[in-house]
């Protein structure tokens, strides 16, 4: 009996520790709480937050926990917030001086690997809200975003793992969609018919998805960061060529999919990005003429580079950070 309510107790404890509100988002530690200074020793996607709402930035080196430097306040509601950093990350420190310094985003430099820097996306998430019923088509030319953020509504999806979302953007025919970051919210992000390019795109919380070739054709993905999604970052359901250069992917399943089971060809140059923590690797097809390469770009906790039959998957000029 005493040893039921025990196992009953613990059970009890598990549960609501698993469903309990948290000031960091899962596989995140606790770096300083608001009001203090911290750093980390590269750039590392910084959650703030509390009570499991959260904004993303990219920092490095010094700063100081707080609203100016997130640029929103995720949960006015909470008034203790906390920064907090990838389980695997930077090795954050804390000082308790407080400081007004807002902390830079991550370095202009070469920060490994080479040519040009990995900068991601130069938006930031403080941007006026723009809330999206209905799919925004850009068919053709250049639809610049602005930097503001477009939240999905219920009318698209609800940005969870349920398949048959609708995108927020669809780019077909080789138009280019610039400037935009992506709410809460991000349903089934954007989806490319016919080819496409996309320039300077920040998911702060990716969807179902972030990205799907619909239909064959050449897409440019450029200048991009992506945090926080659960299964595929891209996904290729078409025989298709991606080139992706600069870009910062954060906390996923996998980097890219080729949608499961299919044999057609695609070709995926990916260069200068920055991927930490993928559940399972980099890059996965069933797809023995497929092709896949990375080069000058930094891995942490990325898992496999390649998975599946790939004709050729490869990588140079790679630093584990
Ligand atoms: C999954 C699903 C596919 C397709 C894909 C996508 O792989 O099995 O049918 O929906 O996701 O495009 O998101
Ligand atoms: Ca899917
Ligand atoms: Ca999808």
């Amino acid at each position: 009996m005493l040893k039921k309510i025990f196992i009953t107790t613990a059970l009890l404890g598990c549960a609501a520790s698993a469903f309990s509100a948290s000031n960091r988002p899962e596989g995140y530690v606790t770096i300083c709480k608001i009001g203090e200074t911290c750093s980390v020793s590269g750039a590392t996607n910084v959650a703030f937050g509390a009570a499991d709402k959260f904004v993303y930035k990219i920092l490095s080196g010094s700063f100081s926990c707080s609203v100016a430097t997130f640029g929103s306040d995720p949960n006015p509601s909470k008034s203790v917030k906390e920064c907090s950093i990838p389980k695997s990350g930077s090795g954050g420190t804390t000082s308790s001086t407080p400081t007004s310094s807002s902390g830079s985003t991550s370095s202009s430099g070469n920060n490994g690997g080479g040519s040009g820097s990995i900068t991601g996306a130069t938006c930031g998430s403080g941007g006026s809200t723009v809330n999206v019923s209905s799919t925004i088509i850009v068919s053709s030319g250049t639809y610049d975003g602005g930097c503001k953020v477009f939240n999905a509504t219920s009318a698209l999806g609800d940005g969870s793992q349920s398949e048959g979302q609708k995108p927020v953007f669809r780019v077909e025919n080789g138009a280019t969609l610039k400037n935009v970051v992506f709410g809460n919210n991000a349903a089934d992000g954007i989806h490319f018919y016919n080819g496409g390019t996309i320039d300077n795109i920040r998911w702060t919380n990716v969807g179902e998805d972030a990205m799907t070739i619909k239909s064959s054709g050449t897409v440019n993905v450029k200048n991009i960061s992506g945090y926080a999604g659960s299964d595929k970052f891209i996904q290729v359901n078409a025989a298709s060529t991606l080139n992706v250069s600069n870009c910062v992917v954060d906390s996923m399943g996998k980097f890219l999919r080729q949608n499961g089971g299919t044999t057609f060809k695609i070709a995926v140059n990916v260069d200068r990005c920055q991927i930490s923590n993928m559940g399972e690797g980099i890059f996965r097809t069933d797809s023995s003429t497929s092709t896949a390469k990375i080069t000058n770009s930094r891995l942490r906790n990325a898992g496999s580079i390649c998975i599946g039959k790939w004709a050729s998957c490869t990588s140079s000029g790679i630093t584990n950070y």
